[in-house]
């Protein structure tokens, strides 16, 4: 695509065009540049990693690795994985893609042991539900709660 430049006084008059300057798409080549990665939080099956912004010109996306294998693609810069195996040593990194595929170096390595389980005890078992309103295509449960020992708040029925 090719450009000219014309210049105007708040009257109107115009200025003559000038020079013709030529714009070509030119690829992306350049790799981005890796932000430095942390440990947010762990527990005995999750971790939480943040990193720093990585530095390209075009959107990057970040690729996330324990012990070498790849866990996650995100284009945020805060992840939770799950399913972690308790009391087990992880190494994390992190490597930003840009928008045309070039990959920065690997960023430092975060070594990081999940605790241990510590709560072993199940919830207890439901009581009976009540099913107050039925139309034939959904229910209305109610009344048969769980407990547990450490968080009744984040039971989930299925
Ligand atoms: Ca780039
Ligand atoms: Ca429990």
């Amino acid at each position: 695509m090719t450009y000219r430049v014309v210049a105007k006084d708040p009257s109107g008059n115009a200025s003559a065009p000038s020079n013709e300057v030529t714009a070509a798409n030119l690829p992306d080549t350049t790799p981005p540049v890796i932000g430095a990665l942390s440990l947010y939080s762990i527990s005995a099956a999750t971790a939480r990693l943040t990193w720093t912004r990585a530095t390209d010109a075009f959107a990057v996306r970040y690729r996330v690795y324990a012990d070498g294998a790849l866990v996650s693609t995100t284009p945020g810069r805060l992840i939770k994985l799950r399913s972690l195996t308790p009391a087990t040593t992880y190494t994390f990194t992190v490597v930003a893609v840009d928008s045309s595929g070039n990959t920065s170096a690997v960023s430092n390595a975060v070594t990081a042991t999940t605790p241990a389980k510590t709560d072993l005890e199940p919830p207890s078992v439901p009581g009976v539900p009540d099913i107050p309103y039925s139309d034939g295509c959904a229910a209305i449960l109610d009344g048969a709660l769980s407990t547990d020992n450490v968080d009744a708040g984040t039971l989930l029925a299925s």
